[in-house]
């Protein structure tokens, strides 16, 4: 095995998921590469503690000297989403592998720039799309490439939290930088439907058009850097209307004004054969709807079609194999392992792993275009 020195830059939570997943990738996975957590790089006072407790070996609090280190292979960016563009660039041109946490940055200008200096220096990368690597979700893209649901009708997702009703919500600062436009970019539609479109398209193709309508409930909020009541100009909800390449039509829903829902995650297809339903309140449910079957042709007998539940933790399902027995569980880290021991075999076999930079720079640019049908309250065309 091959050691891969890594040097991640952030430690919030998405830090702690990615460094997680580099220690457990090899308990699981055989990927050629055995991770080593050289040095971690924050401004946050309890960095010490962090380093020690995920076992990095140093500490920076300059990401450009990590960067710049000959004993580190790889970049791992966990900060918030207006740095990702800078350490991205600086790790290609420096020809570290990337590793970089979604939404890839603020908007499509900064996402070009980013493709282009990682395909000039030839440097493997990957944006961290998790949810591909839910093992129920990555059935239900084997259950559509098989034919089972057949000719697509409807796509339909939502995400929605709730941890943001609260008038004292602040924003900006360590843990909620999420809600301040010049840190994040946008709202619940760089943040959440990021993942959705990102598993729209990989499920079901592109999309074709969009019409979107964004809200903001709570207009001012308490800027925790500057002190001051400040205006609210995230996204705090977003719906938009789809119409794919492939002629289905696609329904997209998002907000943090949710009261109830923590992590709901969800995606419906319904085809001529057949539908898959996931809920990521619900990990290891697939809901599937079996109507015809595309090797004999034939239809479900009347008296038994129905949805179907399957629990996906069997060794045959995606992942599961690599971990415990049939019918034992896993978790929301799981997926980050999952997603790394992807990229770490595609390095090490020389494959493309996807979604690298330049899929999810298309993400990024539905992102945009959300937005600014939201903006121009239009139609827009994407192809
Ligand atoms: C937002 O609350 C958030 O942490 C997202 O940023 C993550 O991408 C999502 O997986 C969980 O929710």
């Amino acid at each position: 095995m091959k050691e891969l020195r890594v040097g991640q830059i952030g430690t919030g939570f998405m830090g702690r998921t990615h460094s997680n997943a580099f220690l457990q990738v090899p308990h699981f996975f055989k990927t050629g590469f055995k991770p080593v957590l050289k040095s971690v790089c924050s401004l946050d006072k309890s960095l010490q503690e962090y380093a020690d407790t995920w076992g990095y070996e140093s500490i920076e609090t300059d990401w450009r000297k990590v960067v710049a280190r000959d004993d580190i292979d790889l970049i791992d960016i966990v900060v918030p989403n207006n740095l990702h563009h800078d350490i991205v660039i600086a790790a290609a041109e420096a020809g570290k592998m990337v590793i970089c946490e979604k939404p890839m940055c603020m908007n499509m200008a900064e996402a070009e720039a980013m493709v282009a200096a990682v395909e000039k220096a030839g440097v493997a990368n990957m944006v961290s799309f998790n949810y591909r690597r839910v093992p129920a979700v990555s059935l239900a893209k084997q259950l559509i490439e098989e034919n089972r649901i057949g000719r697509p009708f409807h796509y339909n997702a939502v995400y929605n939290q709730d941890y943001t009703i609260s008038t004292n919500v602040p924003m900006g600062g360590a843990a909620l930088w999420r809600l301040d436009s010049k840190v994040a970019g946008s709202g619940v539609t760089g943040d959440l439907l990021a993942h959705s479109i990102d598993l729209a398209e990989w499920l079901n193709g592109p999309i074709a058009r969009v019409c979107a309508k964004t809200e903001i409930f709570v207009k001012e909020r308490l800027h925790v850097e500057s002190g001051k009541m400040e205006k609210v100009t995230i996204d705090d909800a977003c719906a938009f209307i789809a119409v794919f390449e492939n002629g289905s039509f696609g329904t997209f829903h998002s907000t943090r004004y949710a009261r109830g829902r923590k992590n709901h995650n969800t995606f419906e297809l319904n085809g001529e054969n057949g539908a898959v339903f996931f809920d990521l309140e619900c990990p290891h449910s697939l809901q599937f709807f079996r109507y015809r079957d595309p090797e004999t042709g034939e239809k479900t007998p009347d008296h038994i079609v129905g949805w179907q539940n399957i629990h996906v933790t069997n060794s045959e399902h995606p992942y599961m194999g690599n971990y415990w027995v049939p019918g034992t569980t896993i978790g929301y880290e799981h997926t980050f392992i999952n997603n790394f021991a992807e990229f770490l075999s595609a390095v090490n076999e020389g494959r493309d792993y996807k979604p690298d930079m330049r899929q999810a720079m298309r993400t990024q640019f539905v992102c945009d275009m959300v937005l600014e049908s939201a903006r121009t309250e239009k139609w827009i065309d994407l192809l």
